[in-house]
């Protein structure tokens, strides 16, 4: 197999292009596909101070790499969720990687600020574990870009990631949340950053090859807690689709976001909206739809349940 561009020896198809890369090339190709995602989705300028929520895993590590060798200002937040040999080998991974690239890296460590690591927490509030997840890191990643003075959050979702959330969303007719998938959910209204998907034009794989060509020492392991996951469902049925038939996964999401384009002019922004119903949390400040934001509910449910001693 040789490379399309300078015919050298390729170490990736991309069959939904037509195409093949060398290192080099490929490189250079997932570099254009995430320049042209951040200007595209007016995501950030390099005069953007941005924060890449990392987990230790292929995709948030590449996302800084790329964000790095594009000449952005890109710093690093990991949440340790306290989830044994996992936990402490990813966060080693995020260590490592940007110690040795001079990146700055925030820290939020679960058992330490929350009393108790995700699985105890879940257990505490009776509720599925990674919902309990998701709630939380939300909540940390907004908290840490507005109090450190980012503007932008950057998270490490790519094509794979966000068309099987939409295989969900549409299979439960989520429309509530269909309205919030997108690449960019603006910044509107104060305390709440702005978040960008820019990995949300390369597949898995294509990351997974990026990191491998550049040498990037990253977590190979899932998160324990992600088997028997709804996604990975998903993720399969659509890469069976794939090779079946290459571009199904792009042709479904991208044409969503055209589709979502053209609905957005018709009604009035998710900014207006949010600017609505938005108001702080009575309890921490943080913007929230109701009286007390959704964290704040599940640590007091978590307090009122067990001995954990809860921060905030
Ligand atoms: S980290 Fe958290 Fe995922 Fe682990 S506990 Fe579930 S949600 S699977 S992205
Ligand atoms: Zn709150």
């Amino acid at each position: 197999m040789r490379c399309r561009k300078c015919k050298g020896k390729a170490v990736l198809d991309v069959p939904r292009h037509h195409t093949a890369f060398c290192k080099a090339c490929l490189t250079e190709f997932v570099c254009a596909q995430v320049e042209r995602a951040i200007s595209e989705e007016r995501m950030f300028t390099k005069a953007d101070r941005v924060l890449v929520a990392v987990s230790g895993g292929k995709d948030s590590l590449s996302l800084l790499d790329i964000l790095g060798k594009l000449g952005y200002q890109a710093d690093a937040f990991y949440v340790d969720l306290g989830i044994g040999e996992y936990s402490r080998q990813s966060k080693a991974k995020v260590e490592r990687y940007t110690s040795a690239r001079g990146i700055s890296l925030h820290v939020h460590e679960l058992k330490e600020d929350e009393g108790a690591g995700i699985n105890d927490l879940a257990d505490l509030v009776h509720r599925p574990t990674c919902s309990v997840c998701g709630t939380l890191k939300r909540y940390h990643f907004n908290r840490t870009a507005v109090e450190k003075g980012y503007s932008v959050l950057a998270t490490g979702h790519n094509l794979d990631d966000e068309a099987a959330r939409l295989l969900g969303n549409v299979l439960h007719w989520q429309t509530e949340y269909l309205e919030k998938q997108g690449p960019t959910l603006p910044d509107s209204v104060e305390g709440f950053a702005k978040k960008v998907k820019p990995l949300y034009r390369l597949a898995e794989r294509e990351i997974a090859a990026y990191a491998v060509v550049n040498k990037i020492d990253y977590i190979v392991e899932e998160c324990p807690n992600a088997q028997g996951a709804k996604m990975l469902l998903y993720k399969d049925i659509l890469n069976r689709l794939e090779s079946e038939s290459p571009g199904t996964k792009q042709a479904f999401y991208w044409g969503f976001l055209t589709r979502q384009k053209t609905d957005e002019q018709a009604r009035p922004s998710m900014a207006e909206h949010d600017r609505a119903v938005l108001r702080p949390c009575v309890t921490c400040g943080q913007p929230t739809t109701s009286e007390i934001c959704s964290y704040c509910k599940l640590m007091a449910r978590a307090q009122k349940n067990g001995p954990t001693p809860v921060g905030s």
